[in-house]
Formats: structure tokens, C-alpha cells, sequence
């Protein structure tokens, strides 16, 4: 009982978020690099900003991050000592293809992931990638409008086709979007949306969401064709809602909300809209160009795991509750009374990582992956230099206790756990570093100021010896 032998235990990061070298070997500009940090950062993120650029005066934390495209190596060899079987990481478009548009890629941008996947190799860490994080080649954006235009699928399978020819036999696990729900919250940091104000924002919304879903089906079909070892991953932001109270309005608006949530999960893994997608569509007169080839690629290419990110449960509330609302909130507007929140306010409920697990497998009875799950916080340096985090520790030991009760007493199919982040990097929602996340520590502020040296906090001791028992002793 307990894990299952092989289980995937493991870390994950995003490459805007700690790779740096923003403008090296020939790498081209994405959305995520011109996001500055600060409260501007969301409305950007958001798409009610127009693009910044670097020069306006703000601090643009992807230029530097942690500079992991310097120090990739000895980054990996601390996750190695931790024992981990796993590392997810994501591939920078603008490495490979610096506009996006490109007949032939970067040689020196693919140089660098097989470096970088050999040495995950030489630790017994087996890759787990992201096709795209968050990014999306500013060219891409100018000239097309980001995930708008059709033929953003057509650059995407030139992009998968290339990543999966080149890392054949290096790379077996792949993610084709981070997140590809976050386009509703984020539409410029998911599909490179800026808005004009005359613009009908629901129909570009769904428009890029079905290209997305296109494209994302097309990579599972390439990624068989080139390896059929190759194992594809659908990613979603879950988290399941909650009804505020046992009144039917309120189990109505959960039901809505978590409809609009697993839409996305129910095309990938099903491979069609859902009827009450459909039906959503034809009331707002919305027509997301499909053709008779799209629902063809999306029938036969379903994903082969569904993976997900869980930070905390949602809650919802019908029109007439009393329920507390918190505008802006990114897991639900309507805050949950039974739950602590963490200090960015993101409800702590791992009895939730339980019940989240249950309905994504009730649902798409297919392998999952939790590929997201951690606590950010503000780490305090203690004279001797020590980081003594055990409200980290507490966190993760609390969902991962809440996985083994999934596996051992509901039986769901779980491959593996990759934490968010394995090392203290840019946070995305806030552009900052006080909001850390890692095992290990990275001597670097909000401002870009710090020497960027890594020490080990006390939940690395913790996390080496979980993985070391296969999750037996928490
Ligand atoms: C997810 C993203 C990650 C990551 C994480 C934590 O939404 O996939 O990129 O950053 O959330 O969020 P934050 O960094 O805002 O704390």
C-alpha cells in the first residue's frame, strides 16, 4: 500500500520564471519577458495593457530570474541529491523559434535543452516538459495577434515536431499548455491577447481557446507519430468548487463554475466539446471557426494523462448570497469560512487536493499527475544562516498525506508529484521573489538585487527523505 513503485516524485518550474538569459543565443522576445513586476503586472497580464517595453522604467524580473541558463547544471545536481525522479521545466518558444514564424529554428536554443536534458539524465531525472509556459513570441503577437489567428497551430506543430524529432528517446513525458484554463484570467500570459476596446472579447477568448485545443491535439497525434513512448499530458489549473452552502443556487454556480473549468480538460481527454460548451457558444452567437478536420484531431488525439496544478480549493456562491466576495481573487470570488489562507491569500485545503483528485479521475478515468502544488511564503534568514520553513513542510506533508488517502482508499491512478517550485524563483502572478516557494533558497529580492546563491532550506532535508521512503515517511 501507499505510493506505487516508479511513482514520479520530482519538481517543476517554468523557464521565464527562472531561466533568465533573456536575450542570449539568439533567443527572441515573448510576452512573459516584457511583464514587469508590480501591481501593473496583472493588468498586462490581464491584456487591458497595452505591451510594455523595456525601456519604460519598470523592473522586468524574466531578464535575469535566477539565471538558471547559467547555473542549469548545478541546479540539477541539488535535485539530484535530492533524490528526485522527476524534473518538470518548460521549453522558451523564443529559443527554438525567436519569432515564431521562422521555416528553421535556432540550433543554439535546442543545444541548450539536450544539454540540459543529458544532465537531468546523469542525476536519473527523467524530463517532464512543457511545451509552453505562459509564453508566446511578442512577433507572434504583433503580427498575428496571438492565438486569435489560426495560424498559430500551424507554428505550434512546427515547434512540436522539431522538439520531438531532436529530444527522441532524451524526453518521454510532455505537457502541450501550462495551465490552458488561466487563458480565462490571464488572456495575454496564455494566448498573447491584447485587447482593443472595440473588440468583442468573448469570441477572441474562445477562438484562441479552440486553437489551443487544436494545436494541442495536433502534438499528441506528432508526438505518437515520431515516438509512440512518447506520453502526452493535458494541464489545467484545478482545484474544485465548492458550493458556498447546500441552498441549490449555490450548488448551481459551483456546478457552472467547475463546467467552465473542466471544459477544457473535457476536450482534451474526451476529444469534443462538452454539450453544455455547445450550447454556452450558440447563446452568445459565438463561432470558433471549427472545421470538420479540427473535430477529427480532436476525436482521435486525446491526452494520455490529465495533469494538473492545485494551490486550493474554489467556492461558489448563487446571485442572492451573502457570501463574502473578494474581487480579483484568482480561485473563486467567494471566500470559503472554513479555510486558512495562505499570506497571498490562497485558501489552504489539502482535504480538497483529496476530493479535486477524485472528480478529475471520476471524470476522465486516466492516469493524473499533480504537476503543481506548494506553498508561497516569506522565508526568514536566521543568524547561522539557516531557513527553518515548517509551515512548507507542513503544507506539502498535509497534501501529500491527502494523495496517499487518494490512492490507498479511493484507488485513483496517480504517475506522480512534481512540486511548484522545487527552487525560489519570479513568482507569476506577482513578478517578485519574496514569494517563495523552494527547497532551496535564492539570495535575491523584488528589486533584482542579490548575488543569486543557492542555499539549502530545512525542507530539504524533509523532501529527500520523503521521496528516499517513496512518501512513507512525511
Ligand atoms: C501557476 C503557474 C506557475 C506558478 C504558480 C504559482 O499558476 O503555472 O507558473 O507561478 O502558479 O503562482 P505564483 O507564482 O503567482 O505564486
Amino acid at each position: 500500500m501507499g505510493f506505487p513503485e516508479g511513482f514520479l516524485w520530482g519538481g517543476a518550474t517554468a523557464a521565464n520564471q527562472c531561466e533568465g538569459g533573456y536575450d542570449e543565443a539568439g533567443r527572441g522576445l515573448a510576452n512573459v519577458d516584457v511583464m514587469p513586476h508590480g501591481p501593473e503586472r496583472l493588468r498586462v497580464a490581464a491584456g487591458l495593457r497595452k505591451m510594455l517595453s523595456f525601456e519604460s522604467g519598470f523592473h522586468y524580473p524574466a531578464k535575469v530570474a535566477i539565471d538558471m541558463y547559467h547555473r542549469y547544471r548545478h541546479d540539477i545536481a541539488l535535485f539530484g541529491e535530492m533524490g528526485f525522479k522527476t524534473y518538470r521545466l518548460s521549453i522558451a518558444w523564443t529559443r527554438i523559434f525567436p519569432n515564431g514564424d521562422e521555416e528553421e529554428p535556432n540550433e543554439e536554443g535546442l543545444a541548450f535543452y539536450e544539454k540540459l536534458f543529458v544532465e537531468c539524465h546523469r542525476h536519473g531525472i527523467e524530463p517532464l516538459v512543457t511545451i509552453t509556459h505562459f509564453d508566446c513570441p511578442i512577433h507572434l503577437i504583433r503580427k498575428y495577434g496571438g492565438w486569435r489567428s489560426r495560424q498559430l497551430i500551424d507554428f505550434y506543430k512546427r515547434l512540436v515536431s522539431v522538439l520531438f524529432e531532436r529530444y527522441r528517446g532524451l524526453v518521454r513525458y510532455w505537457l502541450t499548455f501550462n495551465e490552458i484554463n488561466m487563458i480565462l484570467q490571464l488572456p495575454f500570459m496564455g494566448a498573447g491577447l491584447v485587447f482593443d476596446e472595440s473588440e468583442n472579447k468573448l469570441e477572441a477568448e474562445a477562438r484562441s481557446i479552440h486553437n489551443e485545443l487544436v494545436a494541442s491535439a495536433w502534438a499528441t497525434r506528432i508526438a505518437h507519430e515520431v515516438d509512440s513512448k512518447n506520453l502526452v499530458g493535458c494541464m489545467i489549473a484545478a482545484g474544485s468548487y465548492y458550493p458556498y452552502s447546500c441552498h441549490p443556487e449555490d450548488v448551481r454556480a459551483a456546478q457552472v463554475e467547475s463546467q467552465a473549468n473542466y471544459f477544457f480538460t473535457d476536450v482534451q481527454a474526451r476529444g469534443s466539446y462538452p454539450a453544455f460548451a455547445v450550447k454556452r457558444l450558440e447563446r452568445d452567437g459565438i463561432d470558433v471557426g471549427m472545421t470538420d478536420e479540427d473535430h477529427q484531431i480532436l476525436a482521435e488525439n486525446t491526452a494520455d494523462f490529465v495533469s494538473f496544478s492545485y494551490y486550493a480549493s474554489r467556492c461558489a456562491a448563487g446571485p442572492d448570497s451573502d457570501a463574502m466576495r473578494i474581487p480579483g481573487d484568482f480561485f473563486g470570488e467567494v471566500r470559503n469560512p472554513y479555510l486558512k489562507r495562505s499570506e497571498w491569500g490562497w485558501a489552504i485545503d489539502p482535504l480538497g487536493l483529496r476530493i479535486t483528485l477524485n472528480d478529475l479521475y471520476d471524470r476522465y478515468q486516466k492516469p493524473l499527475f499533480i504537476v503543481e502544488n506548494g506553498l508561497g511564503a516569506k522565508d526568514r534568514i536566521e543568524a547561522d544562516g539557516s531557513i527553518l520553513d515548517d509551515y512548507r513542510i507542513d503544507y506539502l506533508r498535509q497534501h501529500i498525506q491527502a494523495m496517499r488517502d487518494a490512492i490507498d482508499q479511493d484507488g485513483v491512478d496517480l504517475m506522480g508529484y512534481t512540486t511548484w517550485a522545487p527552487i525560489d524563483l519570479i513568482s507569476a502572478s506577482t513578478g517578485e521573489m519574496s514569494k517563495r516557494y523552494g527547497f532551496i533558497y535564492v539570495d535575491r529580492d523584488d528589486d533584482g538585487e542579490g548575488t543569486l546563491a543557492r542555499s539549502r532550506k530545512k525542507s530539504f532535508e524533509w523532501y529527500k527523505r520523503v521521496i528516499a521512503t517513496n512518501g512513507e515517511d512525511l
